[in-house]
């Protein structure tokens, strides 16, 4: 099978995805929740890489030392069973109540450090499971009102966490890269660093910049009207694409974490075809969730539907490489001068004879770009008929 998920690819899902019991505001589960052997079995089957969890999805909050033992070797050996790996660890910093104005960015000094504590504890335990990678995403850090809370103060208290946490890292010898996910909204009616490039803008401001980088989300840019797919473009072009988030949604809705590719197939097939272009390295991680209507065997189809979809759009991308047609047209759009050297590398020389060359503004106009000819192309390669 051409398309079965490629372990290079390093496909990981999170215990809180494919364990996600289909419960929303409005209504309650509609499965029971498997354990982390099963989700184990469930991944090793459809041929994940890895699965990456919260603190909290592994050993609950409450758990007694004796609890969070044994789950840990029953996780172990589901992991080594199904031949999984666990690349990503992070921290529930928004379920609980005592963080419901925030985590790093709470009002009250007890809780940043209670925040603190609890994210130094889950990285401990995501180093116990291999974790190169911890991911941030700041659930609980906004505001309804900006009566509430000094935006301001929010940066500068995000950054002391993150500098306390980056030292943490150093002196544990965890080796963890730090991955900044941004999100526009809810759970909080508005959410601090809103989009990527807010977390891009904010690393190099912190003491270790070369241990941060972010972790985009298809849905996140997506659910504010953005185009995604720049986002990560800005994120890789810095070398700052860390670790990503795929799923999917369609604009201004609600957070509906679709499967991969389930609705916006020119956007995914971009995004695959930029991933792979630039030979992005890091785990591809599905975070999104089935339907509220499926059963766990259904959850299994998800599982695989993800994967399957990276690999077919994969596939489509290389294909769209290899079009003559497409490469003649890229020819054409991409017409390089011998004048745009002179703009590589400023000089006063270049400066001068940028300044006198004879740059028609109205024959620059006639230029061709028969991008309806591309465009649908590239539509019939995805539509199959190509
Ligand atoms: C919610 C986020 C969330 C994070 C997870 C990892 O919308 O996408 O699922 O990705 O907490 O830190
Ligand atoms: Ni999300
Ligand atoms: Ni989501
Ligand atoms: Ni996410």
């Amino acid at each position: 099978d051409k398309y079965a998920p490629d372990k290079k690819l390093k496909f990981t899902f999170g215990l809180w995805t494919v364990g996600n019991p289909g419960r929303d505001p409005f209504g309650e589960p509609t499965r029971q929740k498997p354990d982390v052997r099963q989700i184990c079995d469930i991944l090793g089957t459809a041929g994940a890489y890895g699965v990456n969890f919260h603190d909290n999805d592994l050993i609950p909050i409450d758990a007694t030392p004796e609890q969070a033992a044994q789950i840990k070797s029953e996780f172990r050996k589901g992991l080594k069973d199904n031949g999984l790996v666990v690349p990503m660890a992070t921290t529930n910093l928004f379920s609980d109540p005592v963080f419901k104005d925030g985590a790093f960015t709470s009002n009250n000094a007890s809780i940043r450090a209670y925040a603190i504590q609890k994210t130094m504890r889950a990285m401990d335990l995501g180093a116990e499971f291999g974790a190169k990678i911890y991911v941030f995403w700041g659930g609980r850090e906004g505001a309804e009102s900006d009566a509430t809370k000094n935006p301001v103060d929010a940066v500068k208290r995000f950054r002391e966490a993150i500098d306390f946490l980056c030292e943490y890292n150093i002196e544990q010898k965890f080796g963890y890269k730090f991955a900044f996910e941004a999100k526009p909204n809810e759970p909080r009616g508005h959410m601090y660093f809103a989009v990527t490039g807010s977390y891009l803008a904010l690393i190099p401001t912190l003491a270790h910049p070369e241990m941060c980088g972010v972790n985009p989300e298809f849905a996140h840019e997506t659910m504010a009207g953005l185009n995604f797919v720049h986002h990560v473009a800005q994120a890789l072009e810095m070398g700052k694409l860390f670790h990503i988030d795929l799923n999917d949604q369609e604009m201004g809705r609600f957070d509906e974490d679709f499967r991969f590719g389930s609705t916006s197939y020119k956007s995914a097939f971009f995004l695959v075809k930029m991933l792979e272009d630039y030979k992005y390295n890091g785990p591809r991680h599905f975070d999104s969730h089935a339907y509220r209507q499926s059963d766990m065997q259904d959850v299994g189809a998800f599982a695989a539907g993800s994967m399957r979809t990276y690999m077919i759009l994969k596939e489509k991308a290389a294909r769209w490489n290899a079009d003559p047609e497409i490469q003649g047209l890229l020819k054409v759009i991409n017409a390089q001068d011998p004048i745009s050297k002179l703009t590589k590398n400023y000089s006063s020389g270049n400066a001068k004879k940028l300044l006198a060359a004879p740059l028609d503004r109205v024959e620059l106009a006639k230029a061709r770009l028969p991008y309806e000819q591309l465009d649908q192309l590239t539509a019939e390669i995805l539509f199959g008929v190509r």
